[in-house]
């Protein structure tokens, strides 16, 4: 399988609650290698634009709110087959559907309030990658 890259939020719920290191410590001991990483605070404009798959929807502007309301890390994730590793890792959407051992299982709050955001796709990746990094922040191995 392909060595790919995937993009990671640590969301402002966790990093509120001091759970950045946990989940990094998840991450490397699941082979990911972190090649990127920033602590930021979104706008509107960027949370908007990074989640407009989702703009018109019930929970658009909720969602928009709460990304912006505080720090989060973004992170680029290396790995063999990251995109849908992490995805694995990170489990349902709604924790109280997310299976044991996964990341929104034992950390998540609520179906807003979930602790991390990983790529869906090959093309979300790139796209997403993108909205946070230049290629010289990236320092692939
Ligand atoms: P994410 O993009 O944040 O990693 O989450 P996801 O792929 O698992 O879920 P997605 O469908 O992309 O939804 C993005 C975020 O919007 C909130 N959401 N609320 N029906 C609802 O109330 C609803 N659906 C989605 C969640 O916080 C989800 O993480
Ligand atoms: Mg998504």
């Amino acid at each position: 399988m392909a060595i790919e890259q995937t993009f990671s939020i640590i969301k402002p719920d966790a990093v509120e609650r001091n759970l950045i290191g946990a989940i990094n410590a998840r991450l490397e001991a699941a082979g990911f290698v972190i090649v990127g990483m920033r602590l930021i605070q979104m706008t509107v404009e960027q949370a908007q634009n990074f989640y407009a798959e989702h703009d018109g929807k019930p929970f658009f502007d909720s969602l928009v709110e709460y990304m912006t309301s505080g720090p989060v890390v973004v992170q680029v994730l290396q790995a063999e087959n990251a995109i849908a590793k992490y995805r694995e890792i990170l489990g349902a959407t709604n924790p109280e559907n997310a299976a044991a051992g996964t990341i929104r299982h034992d950390f998540a709050i609520s179906m807003s309030k979930n602790s991390a955001h990983g790529s869906d796709s090959p093309a979300s990746a790139e796209r997403e990658i993108a909205c946070f990094f230049g290629e010289s922040k990236i320092f692939t191995r």
